[in-house]
């Protein structure tokens, strides 16, 4: 701030208690039925993975029976979820994928 002798108006810092927003990991579940192209193009398509990121991803969910797509806010999260049922739906593929608060 300047010396402020006139009518400047001084706007003092306050503390700032702002915390980083909570994280949602959207999960996606593997299943006996979606073909693994099918499941290497939606992390393609939704989870902005190249193909060898989303192709190891993909072999991930297979061995374990679950794997993290990608980690977003809440709404985001929610999004992705909406996005990769809705895209297994209209393919008629059983594929499951949820949003898991990290920590
Ligand atoms: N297990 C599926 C298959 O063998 C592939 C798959 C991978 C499905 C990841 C869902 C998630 N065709």
């Amino acid at each position: 701030n300047q010396g402020n002798g006139g009518d400047a108006v001084v706007l003092e810092r306050r503390p700032q208690k702002v915390q980083p927003p909570q994280m949602f990991q959207v999960v996606m579940l593997n299943d006996d039925y979606t073909p693994m192209e099918f499941v290497v193009v939606v992390i393609q398509e939704y989870f902005n993975k190249d193909l060898e990121t989303a192709t190891q991803i993909m072999l991930k969910i297979h061995l374990d029976g679950r794997g993290i797509c990608g980690v977003y806010t809440k709404d985001v999260a929610a999004t992705k979820v909406d996005q990769v049922l809705e895209a297994a739906r209209k393919a008629g593929h059983p594929l499951q994928c949820v949003a898991e608060p990290v920590e």
